[in-house]
This record gives structure tokens, C-alpha cells and sequence, in this order.
């Protein structure tokens, strides 16, 4: 194994940074080492066959090592990746070294790409702007809900549902994450009944409102059903990133169906969770990158894990400046109710989508009030005034808010 250790190095403009957290039975120098060339070019034993020229033109630095924080940095040669390719990008970084013997957890924390490598990915079709203008929503947060029970209504249950959610104020509904094409709910059924919901909703609110299907399976299905949505003339397709992969991610958007696509990050916390694995903030960059116009990136005041300090830094890495890449909508999503809405205000602010399942669909008047009861939620923390004061004059809030 070659010695990758460079703490003189000052990374360049084309190089890729990956932050590491290393806990290793070997000293963090030597796991550094390791793992340097795990990831890029070399293996465990001195081969005889790693010419200087390759050395040379693609060895690794690790320029940064922390012993008190665990923390190195490593800066790789953008030409050891793919351009367009975020499987290969991720068998490099996030692949081989996480079984390495010696290294008891590791977790890669963030990903820094160069110019090189962003511009060679389209990214997001619409980002946030494209959103906004699509759903004639110009400042407010965006309302959506799942539709509840997960699995199991048919598929005119699903639209009738739909409908009162919509005509309820949501302005956006979609499918479960496990929702596909089951025998009960057949996918193109589903599609048909649940646009045409969609426009009846349009037409007696005078609002846009927006369906996400769930098109998640094998590739070829998943080109299929994006077509077939497209055919019904709705905007949006939804996708289980992690599930299907970024590989499928990449080839919907390669496609340039000018469909917007939500990105449910389902399977995330098998990685994310700490000590090891990937951090949501590096997915997070990778989706965006592979295209996707909005990611779920957690709530901090729901059901779901990640703290306020992490979601704000997944929404702002989402939304900075990358070379002119469009950005990526926050979706906040998981045991939201009408209660904590004004905390997820205030803590994100209002460039973000709010969904809503269980927070709607338990209300105790219907799905209908629910979407009623969530969208005075956010008219509330959007007046600025308290909720509990708001629901004086609101019938369906004051109901939600003994939600649990
Ligand atoms: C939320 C949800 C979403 C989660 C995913 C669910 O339903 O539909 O999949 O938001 O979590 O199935 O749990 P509820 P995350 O509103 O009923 O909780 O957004 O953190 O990826
Ligand atoms: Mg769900």
C-alpha cells in the first residue's frame, strides 16, 4: 500500500473532498492510509504493478487528520471518477472501505465536488424556481399529504381521497412509499382516477394542484409508468431514490421527460444512522446531482431522527450555488400535525414542502377537515399568530390539535 499522507497538501479546484469520521483498531494515520487507497487506486498488499506515472497523475492526499475529533479529509483527482456517474463516484468513496478489517465505524460526513464533475450531471429539470412557477405558489411553504392507510384502499378509494385532501387546501398528494402496483390498487388505474380527481379539485378551488405517483420499480417499468403519467398529462412522478438506485435516478432524468420528480429517501437511516454509513447531507448532494427536484430531508420537530442543526445544512447545500445547477426543493415530512408546524416554520422557514399523513387523516372530522386544519396551521405561523389563538376562529385546528 502506498503512503497517501500529504497534511502539506492544499487541494485544488479539481479536486473531490470527502470528510470522513474513522473509529479503526490501527492508528487513525495508518486507517487513513487504508482507506485513501481503497478508494481510488491501490489494494492491501505492495504491488509491483503501480507504476510512478499512475501515482502521479491519480494518487489521493489525505491533507487533514483530527486524532481528537476522528475526522480526516481526503482530496481525490476528479479524473478518478466518471463524469455523469454517481455509481461509480459512490463505489469509489462510499464503497469497499466501509468493510475494511481494522476500521470499526466509519461514516462518510460530506462530499465536496468539483466544477468538473457537477457540470457533467444536468441535475434538477425545474429546482426550486421551476417549482414555483409550475404551482403558481410564488412565497409560501407547499402542503402536501400521503395518502392513508399505506397500502390497501383501491384505487378509487385512493382518488376519492385524494380529492378531499385537495379540495381540503393540500396542494399536493402522493403516493406511499410502498404504494406501487399492487393487485388492489393497480398502478395505471390509480393514475387515471386519481388525475382525474386532480382536475376536479382545480377546477372547484381555482388552484393548481399537483399528484406524485409513485413509479418506483425495475427500470424498464419505471420508464413505462413515467410515460404513462406523462401521457395523462400530470407533472410530477415520484421515486424511492435509495431503493431503486441512483443509477435509475439518473436515467428518468436522462431522459428528459420534463417531469418534476420528488425524491422519497426511504432505506435512508440504514445508512445515515450513526456512527457509520453515509450522512444525509452527502445523499443528499448525490440526489441533487442525479437530478431530483425536491428531497425528503426530515422535520427535527416529527417522528423521524436528525436534528435542527443537520436538516438546515442538507436544505442549505440543496439550495447553494453550484455552478448554476438548479437547486433541489426541501420536502419536510413524518409526523407532522397541525402542532408542530409553527416550530418547523420557524426553524426552516417557508422554501420548503410540508407534508402531512397521519396529521390529516386522523383528524377526527376527516381527512377534508384535516387538510383544512393544516393548511389554517400554516396560515397561522404564516400571520404570525399563535396557533392556539388561531383556532379560536377555526373550527377544524382547534379539533387537530389533540392529534397524537
Ligand atoms: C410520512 C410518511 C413518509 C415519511 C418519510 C411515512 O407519513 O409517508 O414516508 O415522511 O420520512 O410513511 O412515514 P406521516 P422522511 O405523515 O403519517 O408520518 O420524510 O423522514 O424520509
Ligand atoms: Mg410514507
Amino acid at each position: 500500500m502506498h503512503n497517501y499522507i500529504n497534511l502539506n497538501y492544499k487541494p485544488d479546484a479539481d479536486d473531490l473532498i470527502c470528510t470522513f469520521t474513522v473509529n479503526s483498531s490501527i492508528p487513525l494515520k495508518e486507517a487513513a492510509t487504508h482507506i485513501a487507497g481503497e478508494s481510488s487506486i491501490d489494494t492491501w498488499s505492495d504491488i509491483k504493478t503501480l507504476k510512478p506515472s499512475i501515482i502521479q497523475r491519480l494518487k489521493p492526499n489525505v491533507f487533514y487528520i483530527n486524532t481528537q475529533k476522528n475526522k480526516i479529509k481526503i482530496a481525490y483527482p476528479s479524473e478518478l471518477f466518471e463524469s455523469g456517474n454517481i455509481p461509480q463516484i459512490m463505489s469509489s468513496i462510499a464503497g469497499n472501505i466501509f468493510g475494511l478489517k481494522p476500521i470499526i465505524s466509519l461514516r462518510l460526513e460530506d462530499i465536496s465536488f468539483p466544477r468538473v464533475l457537477i457540470k457533467s450531471f444536468l441535475g434538477p429539470a425545474f429546482g426550486i424556481e421551476g417549482i414555483r412557477k409550475l404551482t403558481k405558489i410564488k412565497e409560501r411553504p407547499l402542503i402536501g399529504t400521503i395518502i392513508k392507510p399505506k397500502l390497501g384502499l383501491t384505487s378509487k378509494e385512493h382518488a376519492e381521497l385524494a380529492y378531499k385532501s385537495w379540495i381540503g387546501g393540500c396542494d399536493i398528494v402522493k403516493d406511499d412509499e410502498n404504494l406501487t402496483n399492487q393487485k388492489f390498487n393497480p398502478f395505471n388505474e390509480r393514475i387515471k382516477l386519481t388525475v382525474a380527481a386532480k382536475e376536479k379539485a382545480e377546477k372547484e378551488t381555482g388552484e393548481k394542484k399537483i399528484y406524485m405517483p409513485n413509479i418506483t420499480a425495475p427500470y424498464k417499468e419505471m420508464l413505462e409508468r413515467a410515460e404513462f403519467v406523462k401521457k395523462q398529462g400530470n407533472e410530477y412522478i415520484m421515486i424511492d431514490i435509495l431503493t431503486a438506485g441512483f443509477s435509475a435516478v439518473q436515467s428518468i432524468r436522462n431522459e428528459n421527460l420534463r417531469l418534476v420528480i420528488h425524491a422519497h429517501r426511504a432505506m435512508h437511516a440504514a445508512l445515515t444512522k450513526k456512527p457509520n454509513g453515509i450522512s444525509m447531507l452527502s445523499l443528499a448532494k448525490l440526489a441533487r446531482l442525479s437530478g431530483v427536484d425536491q428531497l425528503h430531508i426530515g422535520t427535527a420537530v416529527g417522528k423521524m431522527e436528525g436534528s435542527i442543526s443537520e436538516i438546515q445544512e442538507i436544505k442549505n447545500s440543496l439550495e447553494e450555488n453550484l455552478f448554476g445547477l438548479k437547486s433541489t426543493l426541501s420536502v419536510c415530512s413524518g409526523g407532522l400535525s397541525p402542532n408542530n408546524i409553527p416550530d418547523l416554520i420557524k426553524l426552516l422557514g417557508n422554501n420548503i414542502v410540508i407534508q402531512s399523513g397521519g396529521g390529516i387523516h386522523a383528524h377526527p372530522k376527516g381527512s377534508f377537515s384535516g387538510a383544512k386544519a393544516l393548511r389554517q396551521a400554516i396560515d397561522s405561523a404564516l400571520k404570525g399568530i399563535p396557533i392556539k389563538e388561531y383556532s379560536k376562529s377555526h373550527e377544524e385546528l382547534k379539533l387537530s390539535l389533540n392529534i397524537k
